[in-house]
């Protein structure tokens, strides 16, 4: 029914074998985790949103005019350049707004309704998941489509268009920033995803490398918690060897199939 490539699983940190995914068995043993499941939870990162064709941030095709999206997500980049950095995110509001939800975004979205409660912690700010018909997400490093005054913080949700440069801040005069989180500062919705994530049984890390803290570690929090954790990637990052199976494939594959095992006629 499923017919296709074969994905890696790996159980635990010990038990690493080469699985037919047509053939069921393990997905069968996720969905028995999922059905069971009273609390489910997904940290998704930059791979959830690829096969959109959304470049992930590390990725190679993730450069922007030679230019590493690393260097320029910092403060300091702004305080340098700001008219640069407005450059780039408006580039990135503009690729965002010409793409779909894919598969997996539809899949979380469908695994949100048919479960008793859900919760998704994304490190993404491209607002796809919500798109896709997702509701209770909490966007850990902001949104792409909001502003927020460098000087005095005042947030606006923003329109669609490319944010002129320079936006001034309505209140104080200040330069009006992309209302996202860059490094070194820090994540104001930290201690909600702390909390929405201590009672799952059930987490799905999806589509992120798991260098950037401290989004990384809501793994390990949910974890030791004692939730059931399943990784899903294209391939093994710090965390893998740590959680309780590893799902090697793209996304927009293999959440689906997942989702659809465990509610097969539901
Ligand atoms: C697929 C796929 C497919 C692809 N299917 N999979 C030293 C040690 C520890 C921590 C630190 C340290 N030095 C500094 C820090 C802290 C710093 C940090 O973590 N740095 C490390 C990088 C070293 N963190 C911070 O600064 C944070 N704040 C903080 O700590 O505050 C403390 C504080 C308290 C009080 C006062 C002041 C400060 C803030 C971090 C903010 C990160 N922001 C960014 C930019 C957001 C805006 C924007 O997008 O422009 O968030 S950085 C960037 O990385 C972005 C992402 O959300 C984030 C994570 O990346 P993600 O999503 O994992 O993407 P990729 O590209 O890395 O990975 C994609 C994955 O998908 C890969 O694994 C692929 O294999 C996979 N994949 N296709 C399945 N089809
Ligand atoms: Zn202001």
């Amino acid at each position: 029914m499923f017919p296709g490539p074969k994905y890696t699983l790996a159980w635990g940190n010990t038990r690493r074998q080469e699985w037919d995914l047509s053939r069921g068995d393990p997905i069968e043993k996720l969905a028995g985790v999922l059905t069971g499941a009273r609390k489910v939870a997904v940290l998704s990162g930059a791979g959830l949103s690829a096969e959109s064709g959304v470049p992930t941030f590390r990725g190679k095709e993730g450069l922007w005019k030679q230019r590493n999206p690393v260097e320029l997500a910092t403060p300091e980049a702004f305080r340098a350049d700001p008219e640069l950095v407005w450059e780039f995110y408006n580039w990135r509001r503009q690729k965002i707004l010409g793409v779909e939800p894919n598969p997996a975004h539809v899949a979380l979205a469908d695994l949100e309704r048919r479960v008793p409660a859900f919760v998704h912690v994304t490190q993404n700010i491209d607002g796809l998941a919500r798109r896709a018909g997702g509701e209770n997400i909490i966007e850990l490093h902001g949104n792409l489509f909001s502003t927020r005054c460098f000087e005095c913080g005042r947030e606006q949700p923003d329109l669609s268009g490319p944010v002129p440069f320079p936006t001034s801040c309505e209140r104080c005069g200040g330069l009006v920033r992309p209302g996202v989180v860059w490094f070194g500062e820090p994540v104001p919705l930290l201690e909600d995803a702390i909390e929405s994530l201590r009672d799952a049984d059930l987490l799905f890390v999806v589509g992120t490398s798991a260098v950037v803290q401290p989004a990384a570690s809501l793994a390990m929090v949910c974890k030791s918690a004692g939730a059931f954790v399943a990784e899903f990637n294209i391939e093994a990052t710090p965390l893998s060897g740590r959680l309780d199976l590893q799902i090697v494939g793209p996304v927009g594959t293999t959440l689906p199939r997942v989702v659809a095992r465990a509610f097969a006629g539901g």
